[in-house]
């Protein structure tokens, strides 16, 4: 048989192509999606939603792996993975598309299948959400097909006819060029031509679509709404802290007493943060109430009773000495007089809460109703709720653990029992009930610290909602524990801040605090995982000193 052009294309350079064709084919199928989700929504994008079904079904542990190793760049490690993924499916699927090309646009379908069940499949998913996987997939085959059309086995071409002349001339000229890699030149060169623009029609079309996709989804943002939104006055504003509260102005590297709405903490399952818009807002009360109502945004700020409070809300994830903690002042609606307002019945143990996005948490009835700063805050350090941090409206309840309370971008609450609903957390293994373990932390030195023998501060914040913290101590060695000096005492629910002077010789030390509640439990040395209902321990640091 005579060598066809696309065969002297080389197996391996064909090979090549037809793998770049199906990276190429899953790039136009994603960018034409996210113009889809311009149309529908954020949360529709297949790559958004699958990531969220990735985080549903991720095993707890390697959650909180990926909490505790990325930070706050948790979100984008798994975008980048299931990019990762999703890049190596396609090249496979170019190079199986070479035998058939019906396969390759099978694989490519399954592959927007994939995104239209996760898309649909969302707690708060429905069908219209499956259709920027569906237009997305039909786009990656057509580009699929046309990209493998160029690199597809043509039929033997008759070769032209060699020159007249003594036999054989032409065909060793032939066999000459072909040794010199000209001979396929020519028919090679057209194909290569037809799949190379071919490709570059598709990296524009993947990145006008992508790009102006997500560009045109910046059309759900709320941030200018949100800048628009004026406060309310609390009629119960904070205590007023006194002058020197915070250490962290005198001893360097401890923490501040308040955290800034950008150095917040932010853990949540949310990839597409849901954006709310205020005048959409409502908050309805189902379940177990008598006189259930449901609530705007403007209905909750305008109340009466507003209190604004400083609280500490804390992590379970937290490993000992974590950082998945921090401290605001709080605006909002006081919890329990909201909760006896709509008449919540007797029977009722949990308040199950769910967020616009479909999370359920799960706190208890009577914490809800009986923790005095119990709230639905809306404004967080003189600012209306920060987007990540639940806008409009979240719940907050002092001495629980987020897990259990802290409901973020909150749109129902229903009165319960546990007996009838495990929530999200609970489905997963973790404590159905999260009231916070005492905790103390190290902030300097910081462990593994090399500094000047000498005198020098050590320092950290130590908490216990609710309860307040009496006392600190600390320990350099194997000498005794050393009492700390406390930043003062504004409320329960406010962490403090420690700081003890201290002489290190030269030389390896180890430095461990342990902190003391105010109705006297002191930290356990017990030390426990954070799953599945807090970490215990004390914390300790490795430090040197030459
Ligand atoms: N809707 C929603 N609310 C949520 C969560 C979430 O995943 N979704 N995570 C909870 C957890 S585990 C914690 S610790 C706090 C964290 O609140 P922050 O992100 O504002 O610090 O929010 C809680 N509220
Ligand atoms: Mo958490």
């Amino acid at each position: 048989m005579e060598p066809t052009q696309n065969a002297r294309l080389g197996p391996g350079l064909r090979r090549l192509l037809a793998a770049m064709a199906g990276l190429l084919a899953a790039a136009v199928a994603l960018g034409i999606a996210e113009l889809g989700a311009a149309g529908v929504g954020p949360e529709s994008s297949p790559l958004v939603a699958v990531g969220d079904a990735a985080i549903t079904l991720t095993p707890e542990s390697v959650k909180h792996f990926a909490i505790t190793t990325f930070g706050r760049n948790d979100k984008i490690a798994l975008v980048v993975g299931t990019l990762v993924v999703i890049a190596l499916y396609s090249l496979a699927v170019g190079l199986l598309s070479l035998r058939s090309r019906r396969v390759g646009a099978a694989g490519i379908a399954a592959f927007g299948l994939v995104g239209f069940v996760a898309a649909t499949t969302r707690p708060a998913g429905g069908l219209l959400d499956g259709l920027p996987s569906l237009i997305g997939a039909a786009a990656g085959v057509v580009a699929l097909v046309r990209l493998i059309a160029p690199l597809a086995l043509a039929p033997a071409r008759p070769q032209p006819p060699s020159t007249p002349g003594p036999a054989g001339d032409g065909a060793g000229i032939d066999r000459l060029r072909e040794a010199l890699g000209a001979g396929d030149r020519k028919g090679a060169a057209l194909d290569r031509r037809r799949f190379f623009l071919t490709s570059g029609v598709a990296v524009g079309v993947a990145a006008l679509a992508g790009g102006g996709g997500r560009l045109l989804q910046r059309r759900f943002d709320v941030a200018a709404a949100r800048d628009q939104l004026a406060l309310p006055r609390p009629a119960s504003p904070a205590a007023a802290l006194p002058a020197g509260a915070d250490l962290s102005r005198r001893v360097d590297g401890i923490t501040p007493l308040f955290t800034t709405n950008r150095e917040f903490y932010r853990v949540d399952t949310a990839i597409s943060v849901p954006q709310v818009r205020p005048a959409d807002y409502r908050l309805s009360m189902t379940g177990m109430f008598d006189f259930p109502r449901s609530y705007t945004l403007r209905d909750l700020m305008g109340r009466s009773d507003l209190i604004e409070r400083d609280i500490t809300l804390t992590c379970v994830s937290n490993e000992i000495g974590g950082r998945l903690a921090g401290t605001a002042r709080w605006l909002g609606v006081p919890l329990g007089a909201l909760l006896r307002e709509n008449g919540v019945a007797s029977g009722s143990d949990q308040l199950v809460c769910r967020s616009v996005d479909g999370m359920t948490i799960g706190a208890p009835t009577r914490s809800a109703l009986e923790v005095e700063d119990a709230m639905l805050a809306f404004g967080m350090n003189g600012e209306p709720l920060p987007v990540e941090h639940g806008f409009p409206v979240r719940m907050l309840i002092p001495g629980l653990y987020g897990y259990v309370s802290a409901c973020k971008w909150l749109a129902d609450i229903e009165a319960t029992t546990y007996d009838a609903f495990d929530a999200y957390w609970v489905q997963r293994g973790w404590a159905e009930d999260g009231p916070i373990k005492v905790a103390s932390r190290i902030d300097t030195p910081a462990h593994l610290r090399a500094f000047d023998a000498g005198r020098r501060a050590i320092g950290g914040v130590a908490w216990a909602q609710t309860r307040g913290i009496d006392r600190v101590e600390v320990k350099v060695d194997d000498e005794n524990w050393v009492e700390a000096e406390l930043s003062p005492q504004v409320g329960a629910d406010l962490w403090r801040q420690w700081m003890l002077p201290h002489h290190f010789r030269a030389g390896p030390h180890t430095v461990t605090v342990r902190a003391t509640t105010t109705d006297g439990e002191t930290q356990t040395d017990d030390r426990a995982d954070p799953f599945p209902d807090g970490a215990s321990g004390w914390h300790s640091v490795q430090v040197s000193a030459r």
